[in-house]
This record gives C-alpha cells, sequence and structure tokens, in this order.
C-alpha cells in the first residue's frame, strides 16, 4: 500500500533551473567557457560537483580539482543570491495543491533532491511545513542515478521503498528511483522520463487523482 510521496525539488516543487543556468553562466562567461542552455539542461538533477565536471568537459578545460571546486562554490555563490528572489508565487503550477492534498488525506511526504541548498528553497517559498522528512544533497554522498537519496528520505519517513511514490523531472532521477524499488512518476518529455511507470508533461496534470488511478490497487 502506499503511505508516502518523496518529491524531487529542481523540476517538480519549483524551477531554479532558471536561476542555476544564470549562475553557471556568470561563471562560464568569467572563464571565457562556452555555456548555454542545451549544456544546461545536462545538468538537470545532477549534482553540483558532476555538474561543474559536464562544463569542463565541453570545454575541454584542464583545472586542478581544488580549483575547480572553487569555481563550483563561486557558482553556488551566485545562484544563492539569487534564491533571495523566490517567493511562495513560484511553486510549478499545480504542485501546492498537490501537497495540500497529500496533508489532507494523511500521506506522509518528504524531499529527495540533489541540491544542498533545498532547504533555503523550500524556505523561501513557505513549503517547508508540507515536509515530514528531508533528504537533499547533504543527506547522502552517492547522488542519483544511485537510489540512496530515496532510500534515505524512505528510512526517515518510516516507510519501505515500495509503499511510495517518487517524482522526478530528470533521468537519472527515475533510474534512482527504480533502482531503489520506488514507483516513479515521471514529470517532462518522453525522451526524458519516458522509463518512470507513469509520466505526465507537467506538475499541473500529476495531480493525486491521476496518480491513485494509475496505481489504483496500491490505495486503499
Ligand atoms: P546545488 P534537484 C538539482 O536539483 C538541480 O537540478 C541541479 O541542476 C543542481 O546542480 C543540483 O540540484 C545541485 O544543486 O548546487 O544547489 O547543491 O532536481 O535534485 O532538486
Ligand atoms: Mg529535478
Amino acid at each position: 500500500m502506499i503511505k508516502g510521496f518523496i518529491f524531487d525539488l529542481d523540476g517538480v516543487i519549483t524551477d531554479t533551473a532558471e536561476q542555476h543556468f544564470q549562475a553557471w553562466k556568470q561563471l562560464a562567461d568569467e572563464m571565457g567557457w562556452d555555456f548555454d542552455r542545451e549544456i544546461n539542461e545536462r545538468l538537470r538533477g545532477v549534482s553540483r560537483m558532476d555538474s561543474i565536471n559536464i562544463i569542463k568537459a565541453h570545454n575541454k578545460a584542464e583545472i586542478p580539482e581544488d580549483q575547480l571546486a572553487e569555481l563550483a562554490t563561486k557558482k553556488n555563490e551566485y545562484y544563492l543570491a539569487s534564491l533571495e528572489e523566490i517567493t511562495s508565487e513560484d511553486y510549478l503550477p499545480g504542485t501546492r495543491e498537490l501537497l495540500t492534498h497529500l496533508k489532507q488525506e494523511g500521506f506522509r511526504v518528504a524531499l529527495g533532491s540533489a541540491s544542498k541548498n533545498a532547504a533555503k528553497v523550500l524556505q523561501q517559498l513557505g513549503a517547508t511545513g508540507y515536509f515530514d522528512a528531508i533528504g537533499d544533497g547533504n543527506s547522502v554522498s552517492k547522488s542519483k542515478p544511485a537510489p540512496d537519496i530515496f532510500i534515505y528520505a524512505a528510512e526517515k519517513l518510516g516507510l519501505k521503498p515500495e509503499e511510495c511514490v517518487v517524482y522526478e523531472d530528470a533521468e537519472a532521477g527515475i533510474d534512482a528511483a527504480k533502482a531503489g524499488g520506488f514507483h516513479a512518476v515521471g514529470i517532462g518529455p518522453e525522451e526524458r522520463v519516458g522509463h518512470a511507470d507513469i509520466r505526465f508533461d507537467s506538475m499541473k496534470k500529476a495531480t493525486l487523482f491521476e496518480v491513485k488511478s494509475h496505481f489504483a490497487d496500491l490505495f486503499s
């Protein structure tokens, strides 16, 4: 039986992809690196250090590991400054309604994000109160597609993976959910999250009603 829901942050609760893009772009411009929205798309759901390694490889840049970490910290400072502008207006459409329904129906709710800034983003949105547990980039060392972050979140909820539905917008996030034995809801296009148990184009369509209809025999 399904008792809990675990949500990714960027691309599911809110769209911080734009702020990540602007922060990486600022760093790339300073470094004289090539960086555009196409490369940014490859950073979806990917950890900060993995992200800078992707950008570095794309630019064939040779940078020692310690300097690379400093540059990632610099990007994070730009990103953190931009988070100040996030407000309760910035939920993805449908998300706040879904979180409200889940609370009303007594489901357990957790976050399972790769971001080390997840708590700050939830605070800016005013969303902290919806979550019984937070799993973020500080919680585990192995990032998606490893299932560790979702297993961590489920344990915090006191639930088994098969009792939880995971909402994810990234290819590696769906891989992680499936590897851990979770029920996976994909948010986004077929080519990205078509391997989820059920896929929706947007959060607006991924209502509790739709998910309950799909997994009908798993809800009491
Ligand atoms: P930070 P998610 C991910 O969020 C973003 O999609 C990804 O672009 C970012 O690099 C990653 O968080 C780490 O974020 O630099 O804040 O630790 O989709 O896993 O919620
Ligand atoms: Mg995401």
